[in-house]
């Protein structure tokens, strides 16, 4: 009997020009394009197994040991679906390959850090799930064809099936055909750029992403401003940054819009906060280090971010990274490396 299985892994990814707002809540289509740097960290992964056999009865799926279930409708069954549909079309153009689309598909997959913990588990998931499931049933599939599938599992899990730098163009069709994952630039083109996580709180979030960013599309006016007059150019203005190699632009740009972000948070109604007393505490540090920076004469030295939680990720290139990380510990005592509740981890390059 032959076996039918593959395993893959994406890691994480953190958007400098952030994801929030949906146009089309069912195909996952965004308000916004965004972009990202996919981190090249071998403990910020989902890896995913998935194996189809005759013998299966019902799609399952297995998270961290734990069997979730797959709502008929629901976005995994979105993914699996899309992804037997692409088999079968292969399947059609050769009589001679086994049918896999036909048959059910067990799904296992493990996450190597906290899930929900606004570390965008959700991203590295659909990510490798698609991932494997594409290296299973042998598609002839891009990356950004696979993007297409993934967005429909969680919006930003289409940016982590490249690595490097990478935009999610928000497209303008509505069957969403248009709405994928496209590569800036890949992680060698800038090596020197590298992330440090700091785990302010590892707590599961309280307001989710998917409900947090429709009630911002429904009440927020700044949304509207941001969606029309901001990112477009940012869009623009970052990708060639990267593609220069321009520090000082690229943290000037990832600070302003992961403001914005939150601004846009506080406009909702009720309003929404991601950041707490050490998030601020945070930027108050990075803001100071650059100020010293460029009063010296010298130029931005690293730049913030935050997602949908407390935690800060901070964008440095290499040689400025021994010093934030001391300045980190020396203001924030509680720090310990690889330790919680304040663990700093990371300072791996991306991927
Ligand atoms: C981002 N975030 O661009 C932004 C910044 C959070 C803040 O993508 O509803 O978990 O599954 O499409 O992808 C979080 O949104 O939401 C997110 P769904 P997702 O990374």
């Amino acid at each position: 009997m032959a076996i039918y299985q593959a395993t893959a892994s994406a890691p994480v990814n953190i958007a400098c020009i952030k994801y929030w707002g949906k146009r089309d809540t069912k195909l996952i289509l965004p308000t916004n394009s965004s972009l990202s740097v996919t981190l090249d960290q071998d403990h910020l992964r989902s890896t995913t197994t998935s194996r189809a056999d005759p013998s299966f009865e019902k799609d399952r799926l297995w998270l961290n040991s734990a069997e979730e279930e797959i709502k008929e409708g629901g976005r995994l069954s979105t993914c699996i679906r899309e992804m037997k549909r692409m088999r079968k079309e292969v399947e059609n153009k050769d009589a001679s390959l086994p049918k896999l689309s036909t048959y059910a598909v067990h799904i296992c997959s493990r996450n190597n850090f906290p899930t929900a913990a606004g570390l965008a588990s959700s991203a590295s998931g659909f990510a490798a799930l698609v991932a494997s499931l594409a290296a299973l049933y042998q598609l002839p599939a891009s990356p950004s064809e696979l993007s297409l599938i993934a967005r429909q599992g969680s919006g930003s899990a289409c940016r982590s099936l490249f690595g490097g730098f990478v935009a999610w163009e928000m497209g303008s069709k509505p069957d969403g055909s248009d709405s994928l994952a496209v590569e800036v630039a890949p992680r060698e083109h800038w090596p020197d750029i590298h992330a440090l996580i700091c785990v302010v709180s590892d707590d599961k979030k309280g307001t989710s992403s998917t409900s947090g960013m429709q009630r911002t599309v429904e009440t927020s006016t700044l949304l509207q401003h941001r969606i029309k007059y901001v990112v477009p150019e940012r869009m623009e203005a970052i990708s060639a940054a990267i593609r220069a190699r321009d520090f000082d632009s690229f943290a000037r740009i990832t600070m302003q819009d992961s403001n914005q972000f939150h601004a846009v948070a506080l406009d909702t109604d009720p309003p929404i906060f991601y950041m707490n007393d050490v998030s601020r505490a945070i930027i108050a540090l990075i803001v100071e280090y650059n100020r010293v920076a460029v009063a010296a004469g010298g130029k931005l030295k690293a730049a913030y971010t935050y997602d949908a939680g407390p935690n800060a990720v901070i964008y440095a290139p290499k040689e400025n990274l021994k010093e934030i990380v001391e300045l980190i510990v020396k203001y924030f005592p509680q720090a310990e490396p690889f330790k919680d509740p304040f663990a700093l981890f990371g300072g791996a390059g991306v991927q």
